[in-house]
């Protein structure tokens, strides 16, 4: 009888040991600056692949501040990882010393934007 206990205790340590081990994995969140998305499609596309990536637990996806909201398990996938997948989209992860420049980088965003409106009338 008392060995069925000491079995029974030990499988509920053991089970406690990995619930702790499973307390390692951390859930992160970070905002990851996505230049090139110009419709929800876009975004829906980078929420896509960013979705399917191990580790990835949700996306939230803003194609107008084109940022990125992704919480992930650290354990499973690294940030480094995540900017890979959205590269891999085709648009572009930007680097966090980039979001520094942010409103420098907007305005030269709309000129651009402008410039790319205004080409067909002028080629035609
Ligand atoms: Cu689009």
């Amino acid at each position: 009888m008392q060995k069925k206990q000491l079995a029974a205790s030990l499988i509920f340590m053991l089970v406690l040991a990995f619930r702790a081990t499973d307390a390692f994995a951390v859930s992160r969140s970070t905002t990851i600056r996505v230049d090139g998305m110009h419709c929800k499609m876009c975004a829906a596309s980078v929420t896509k692949a960013l979705k399917a990536t191990a580790g990835v637990e949700d996306v939230q996806m803003s194609a107008e501040k084109g940022e990125a909201v992704v919480k992930f398990d650290d354990a499973k996938v690294i940030e480094a990882k995540l900017r890979e997948v959205i590269n891999g989209t085709g648009f572009k992860a930007l680097d966090k010393t980039a979001v520094a420049g942010k409103s420098r980088r907007t305005k030269s965003m709309n000129a651009r934007t402008q410039n790319t409106r205004r080409s067909p009338k002028s080629t035609s």
